[in-house]
């Protein structure tokens, strides 16, 4: 185990569920061993195959029973196991004690998910991403299950089924496989004001994530804080990548999907396995309870975040990722995570969606696990010992000792006890809680836009123009042209000239709507859903556009570099060497994968040849400096498919360096009709050198030059 690893209580847990079969004997499950794993068991070589061969029967059972349900959303996912260290106190706060003591540092288990596609779908589906962390704490297991989008669809839970119904596959054709674009999701939404904030979160970049080591991760809902003097403050989470917030163009995307599904899982495995450990700030936003109606919107409505302008997000610690799972079956697919598992110094608050997860997650466990003693799946254990009266069941693994399992009891000497909450007994925030029963919303969740506002209108131009051209593509793909008019009726609410940007390539005209269209039974006993035409109280908030994160570092970037027989070896080993001191990631791409002899007579390994690969793997690519190599690349049968890795890399706004002796391709490519200073067009006959080339992979991407690379 690497070093990184140690001290990490939970890894020696799940070691003692480890098997290993180095050097062992082949045997049954009943430790039988087996001499024969070739042949079943047969009435003569060439007869029938005999019922009472255990061996065979035990081995296609099991084999028959291998698969258990996907997880109805989120179904698709890469764990990783990893360590959250504690920077900065909050024990004035709450009373978890993995959030008071400094410096501690909680073992957790973190899942990433896409939410809409099957388990075997696409990684770069637009989509909301889960980001789902298990903290297994001193005091039990503390399940915050966030999302990469501060805010959701839906402020009442009773829609969430209507929700997903709406966007999975439509249930006559189970088309389209892990995509919103099409009638169903899109006539749900049309009909939903309160998601529109969501959509525009869905329809930026921020849906199509470049990695899952660069995305932001939130608790979406107002939680709370307890302090030991019982005094609460609401809490909204956050998680901030170091490597910063970064995503791929929508045709990177779409290209990716067939070109690498895994993308994602592959890229956060490498990195693991590299030593390039993701890591996230861990920060929240505090309010003191009393300040909880100061907002101009409800605390506990799903469908706001609180401007970081407004409230900070402090840093209190790091997030590090640090192992990939020995096995995913065992682990980040029998991983199951819960809102309401919670330790003392946190709670719910009242946020009707929220409260509709409490139930939901336990009862999915059911159904998926298929037994309430799914907390005793090594993956789901506490490190904290579990002594409860609990018993049975299917598959229980615990053999709990003596007569009783009752409370109270003499028998067992009273055991277990409760613990007062001095010894770190649970206890609810007493929260005064009265009310008529009533099926309602609240009046101050009424305002549905005044947020996409803030959103789109803190989006720079390039985000904007992405935002619009998803909202052009799924809604093109949209067969019934009442949605896509109620649509753009609705978007025209949040921005006027988004409405007609959309409308005008859709071919249809904005209209105003009659908003909400709910088929809301007139004797409904809800609030009035009529949105008001309100302004957000923040203007722009930075933190939610993408434009100014970090953008200082190559680490973990992939470069390729595309070279043929001849190339310049030197220039190539000392670019490689630059960067990979930055930690990035240099591999070589060649017409086959034959070792290329460079110009001083060395052989390098390709890694790839110019057909197994595509430009959408890579970060940026270097084309190899070498007349000779550049020859080759530009003869017949390379010269389209190294043209198209070019050009495909300056579509999608990457940094591409030409090394000396490949002017021929760099005339030949769409580069060569560029009008404009292009930062990241980096040329060693013009003087571009290689620190320019770095700079230029860190910006990630020149995305305000768009427009000219796609003139
Ligand atoms: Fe979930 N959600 N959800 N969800 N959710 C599940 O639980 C549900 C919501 C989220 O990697 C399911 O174990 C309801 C918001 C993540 O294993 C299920 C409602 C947020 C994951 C479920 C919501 C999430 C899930 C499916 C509305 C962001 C993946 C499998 C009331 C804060 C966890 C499972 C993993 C998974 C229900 C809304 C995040 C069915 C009813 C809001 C990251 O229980």
């Amino acid at each position: 185990m690497k070093n990184e690893t140690q001290n990490n209580k939970k890894l020696d847990q799940l070691e003692a569920h480890s098997t290993s079969n180095e050097n062992k004997k082949l045997t049954t499950n009943q430790g039988i061993k087996i001499n024969n794993n070739q042949d079943s068991l047969k009435s003569g070589e060439r007869g029938p195959t005999l019922l009472e061969d255990f061996i065979l029967r035990e081995k296609i059972t099991h084999f028959d029973h291998e698969r258990i349900p996907e997880r109805i959303v989120h179904a698709r996912g890469s764990g990783a196991h990893g360590i959250f260290k504690l920077n900065k106190s909050l024990r004035a706060y709450t009373k978890a004690k993995f959030l008071s003591e400094v410096g501690l540092e909680t073992p957790v288990f973190v899942r990433f998910s896409t939410v809409a596609g099957s388990k075997g779908s696409t990684d770069l589906a637009r989509d909301v991403r889960g980001f789902a962390i298990k903290f297994y704490t001193e005091e039990g297991n503390y399940d915050l299950v966030a999302n990469n989008m501060p805010v959701f669809f839906i402020q009442d839970a009773i829609k969430f089924p209507d929700l997903v119904h709406a966007v999975k596959p439509e249930p006559d054709n189970e088309i389209p496989q892990a995509a919103s674009a099409h009638d169903t999701f899109w006539d749900f939404i049309s009909l939903m004001p309160e998601s529109m904030h969501m959509i525009m979160w869905l329809m930026s970049d921020r849906a199509i994530p470049r990695s899952l080591r660069m995305m932001e991760g939130f608790g979406v809902h107002s939680f709370k804080f307890i302090n030991e003097e019982g005094k609460a403050h609401f809490v909204k989470f956050h998680f901030k990548p170091k490597l910063g917030v970064h995503s791929v163009a929508w045709d990177e995307a779409q290209r990716i999907s067939g070109v690498d599904p895994d993308f994602h899982k592959r890229d956060l495995w490498e990195a693991i396995e590299n030593g390039a450990y993701p890591e996230w700030d861990f920060g929240v936003q505090l309010i003191p309870e009393e300040n909880e109606h100061q907002f101009d919107f409800d605390l506990l409505d799903p469908t706001k975040l609180v401007p970081e302008e407004e409230v900070p997000v402090e840093i209190i610690g790091t997030l590090t990722l640090n192992k990939n799972p020995d096995n995913f079956f065992a682990e980040t697919e029998q991983v199951a995570f819960h809102p309401g598992h919670l330790v003392p110094g946190i709670d719910f608050s009242n946020d009707p969606l929220l409260q509709g997860r409490l139930f939901s997650y336990t009862d999915t466990q059911l159904s998926r696990l298929g037994s309430p003693n799914f907390h005793e799946i090594p993956i789901n254990r506490s490190i904290n010992t579990v002594h409860n009266n609990q018993r049975d069941g299917h598959m229980r693994q615990q053999i709990a000792k003596g007569k009783v399992s009752y409370e109270p009891n003499s028998i067992g000497g009273g055991c277990p006890f409760q613990a007062m909450m001095s010894e770190g007994g649970f206890t609810s925030h007493q929260e005064r809680v009265s009310g008529e029963k009533v099926r309602k919303r609240s009046q101050s969740f009424v305002d549905h836009y005044s947020q996409a506002k803030l959103f789109y209108n803190s989006q720079s131009v390039p985000e904007q123009t992405h935002l619009q051209n998803a909202l052009v593509f799924e809604l093109s793909k949209v067969t019934i042209p009442e949605i896509r008019e109620r649509v753009v009726g609705q978007l025209n609410f949040i921005d006027n000239n988004l409405a007609q940007t959309v409308a005008e390539k859709l071919g249809v005209t904005v209209k105003k709507l009659d908003q909400p269209n709910q088929s809301i039974p007139a004797d409904a006993n809800i609030a009035d859903l009529q949105s008001e035409e309100k302004e957000p109280k923040t203007k722009i908030s930075q933190a939610l556009s993408m434009k100014d994160t970090v953008k200082d570092t190559i680490k973990s970037r992939k470069i390729g570099f595309i070279i043929s027989n001849g190339a310049d070896g030197a220039a190539l080993t000392d670019l490689k060497t630059k960067l990979e001191n930055k930690g990035a990631k240099a591999e070589i791409i060649a017409p086959s994968l034959a070792p290329v002899i460079t110009i001083d007579n060395k052989p390098l390994i390709p890694k790839h040849s110019l057909t197994s690969t595509a430009s959408v793997c890579f970060d940026a690519l270097y084309i190899g400096a070498g007349e000779k190599s550049a020859a080759e690349l530009m003869a017949p049968e390379n010269r389209h498919l190294t043209l198209r890795f070019i050009n495909e890399a300056y579509k999608h706004c990457k940094a591409i360096y030409f090394g000396s002796g490949t002017e021929e391709l760099y005339m030949s490519s769409n580069i060569a009709m560029k009008k404009h200073e292009d930062p990241a067009v980096i040329i060693s006959k013009d003087g571009g050198s290689d620190e320019q080339f770095i700079t230029a992979i860190a910006g990630h991407r020149v995305w305000d030059l768009e427009m000219e690379r796609n003139m």
